[in-house]
Order: C-alpha cells, then sequence, then structure tokens
C-alpha cells in the first residue's frame, strides 16, 4: 500500500486528536491569562497548527529531540512536557519550567528532549544541527527535529545548517511550518525563487511539500520519514502548508489578513478533520467531546495552579546566570 493510501488506526488517531485538543486548551488559557495580564512578555499561538505538532511529534521516542522556534507551545507540549510547568513559565512564577526567568520564547525541557523555544527566527535550526551531530558522534540512532516558520528560510541559519547537516549525513528532520506571514507580512513578497522545497533540494536534502492540517496524512508520512532517518537516511526536509488562525502575537488583530482568506482557511481546522474521520469511523461525538473537555479542564487546572503560585524568591536572581568573575 503506498504512504498516502495508508490510514492511521482509529486508536492513534484518537491519541492525535487528544493531544492536539491539549495544545489549544492551553493556548486558550493563554489568551486568557494575557487578557488577565499574568502573561510576562510576548507570547505567539499555534492554534489551527496544531497536527503539525502532533503529527510529528507522535511519531518521536522520548531520547529524539526537537528545537523549535518562537511559536513552541504545541511541539512542547506534544513532545511530552508538564503544561502546569509551561504555563507557570508564561507567567514568571516558581516552578515554571526554566525557573520562571525564560517566558514563552525560552520553553525548554531537556527531560522530554525538547532543546528549547527560541525568540531569534531561524536559531533553533543551528541547535537541532549541533544536536544531531551529537547523537551521530554518540552512536545512538535517535534523531533531531526542528520546527521553523517560513520565516525563517530566509535567514542564513537556513543555508548554514542545512549544509552541514547534508555535509555531515546528520540524522535530522527539518520542518518548515508554512502559515503564509512573517510576522504581518507575506512571505511569498519575501522569498526568491521556488521557496523551502527547492532550496532544500539545491543542497542535496529530500525534500516534499504536504498538507500541515492533515493529522493522519501528517502521522503516516512523519512515521514513514522519522524511520527512514533513524535508518541512516541523512537529513530530510518537510515543508507543511498550514495557517494560524489569530494574529502573529496573542494581542495582534491582524488586520493585514483579508477576511475569506481567514475563514477559508477555519474550514480545514486540523481538530475539525480528526473529529470528522473519528466519527466516521464509529466514534461518539459525546465521547470525543469529552475528551476536548477533559484537555480544557486539565489546562484550566494548570492556569490556576500557575496563577495561585507564588513568585520566585529573591535568590532566585542571582541563580542560574553566567559567573564572570568580579568587574576589573
Ligand atoms: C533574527 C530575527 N529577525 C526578526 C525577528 C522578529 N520576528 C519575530 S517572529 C517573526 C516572524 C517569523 O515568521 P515565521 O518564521 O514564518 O514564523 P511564524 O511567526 O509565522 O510562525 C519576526 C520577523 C526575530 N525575532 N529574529
Ligand atoms: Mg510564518
Amino acid at each position: 500500500m503506498s504512504l498516502s493510501e495508508q490510514t492511521p488506526s482509529p486508536q492513534r488517531v484518537l491519541d492525535l486528536y487528544a493531544t492536539m485538543c491539549r495544545i489549544r486548551a492551553f493556548e486558550r488559557m493563554v489568551i486568557r491569562g494575557t487578557e488577565e495580564d499574568l502573561v510576562k512578555g510576548a507570547a505567539h499561538l499555534s492554534i489551527g497548527q496544531e497536527a503539525v505538532a502532533a503529527g510529528i511529534c507522535g511519531n518521536l521516542r522520548r531520547s529524539d529531540q526537537i528545537a523549535s522556534n518562537h511559536r513552541g507551545h504545541g511541539h512542547t507540549i506534544a513532545k511530552g512536557a508538564d503544561p502546569e510547568a509551561m504555563m507557570r513559565e508564561l507567567f514568571g512564577k516558581e516552578g515554571g519550567i526554566c525557573g520562571g526567568k525564560g517566558g514563552s520564547m525560552h520553553i525548554a525541557d531537556f527531560d522530554v528532549g525538547m532543546l528549547g523555544a527560541n525568540g531569534i527566527v531561524g536559531a533553533g535550526i543551528l541547535i537541532a544541527v549541533g544536536a544531531a551531530k551529537s547523537k551521530k558522534m554518540l552512536g545512538t540512532n535517535d534523531i533531531v527535529v526542528c520546527f521553523f516558520g517560513d520565516g525563517a528560510v530566509n535567514r542564513g541559519p537556513f543555508l548554514e545548517g542545512l549544509n552541514w547537516a547534508r555535509v555531515f549525513d546528520l540524522p535530522v528532520l527539518f520542518v518548515c511550518e508554512d502559515n503564509k506571514y512573517a510576522a504581518t507580512t507575506r512571505t511569498d513578497q519575501l522569498t526568491g525563487g521556488d521557496g523551502p522545497v527547492a532550496r532544500a533540494e539545491s543542497l542535496g536534502l529530500p525534500a516534499q511539500t504536504f498538507d500541515g492540517n492533515d493529522p493522519l496524512g501528517l502521522d503516516v508520512l512523519a512515521g514513514d520519514l522519522v524511520e527512514q532517518i533513524r535508518s541512516g537516511s541523512g537529513p530530510q526536509l518537510l515543508h507543511v502548508e498550514t495557517y494560524r488562525h489569530i494574529g502573529h502575537t496573542v494581542v495582534d488583530p491582524a488586520t493585514y489578513r483579508p477576511d475569506a482568506e481567514v475563514a477559508e482557511a477555519k474550514t480545514r481546522d486540523p481538530i475539525e478533520r480528526a473529529k470528522a474521520f473519528l466519527v466516521e469511523n464509529g466514534s461518539a461525538v459525546a465521547d470525543l467531546d469529552q475528551i476536548a473537555a477533559d484537555a480544557e479542564s486539565e489546562m484550566v487546572a494548570a492556569f490556576e495552579t500557575a496563577r495561585d503560585a507564588p513568585w520566585p524568591g529573591l535568590a532566585a536572581a542571582a541563580s542560574d546566570v553566567q559567573d564572570v568573575g568580579a568587574p576589573l
């Protein structure tokens, strides 16, 4: 059976559905946290893009690693991080995943193989390549997945990272999550040539484009790519086309996007697509709504615990800081 004819089992789609519901519920709480002035610093949401995180991370094992960008909540949750510690991090509270010092764009959890969100567009690419080099030198068959946006392909690290991954034949999957915009600008107005796939192929990487709002198809494709890379295929690039439902940051009204474009994209909501498949295959709507409600309850609890948590103690200001010695 060709890849395009394969469908994950209903149980697997249920898992994908649950993961996507958890990501969306977390990010809805980030909206509430912004409205209640609890979120410290900027936060970028992936509402509408959840299939990419769920479909790809669902095919990774704990010792595989990911590097993310500024829009990283979904990747982090799908890789297994604790949402309550993430929410504490966004609120700057004690028990935050990075001690409350990093905020949304610096969430990392090495224990689950999440090497970090990143506020510098494109910077995660080089972190992923370095991590993949380490995996190879250590002789593991773990792989590294690097998530970045369509804006990042116009930055230098994209060229450097893909080139070195090819030269050293590294076990890394580059995932270009193309939501058509880099902040407020359409990337087709900023990008020369034929885009990420053509650029990757010019450096010798196998590359392809896929529907980033198709969680079932992505799960099958990612399973195949991860297996190929684990077995030594070398680096590959997956360009996934998706769309963010809301603005660049939580507070961006995104008036630069045509209403019809947003409305059309919402008809391809990945959560609704997974739900439709499950209903067609015998799931009861009430059971699926219960999964969504459970995700909501989990994230409300994370929100409330983080909101009520204490601030870090004063001594925390001087910990995790590089000691550069006394000034001369
Ligand atoms: C090197 C650098 N340049 C500019 C910015 C400001 N900036 C933050 S996010 C962003 C857009 C990135 O677009 P894309 O890579 O497509 O990711 P998306 O936000 O669409 O997920 C920009 C320009 C930055 N953070 N880093
Ligand atoms: Mg983008």
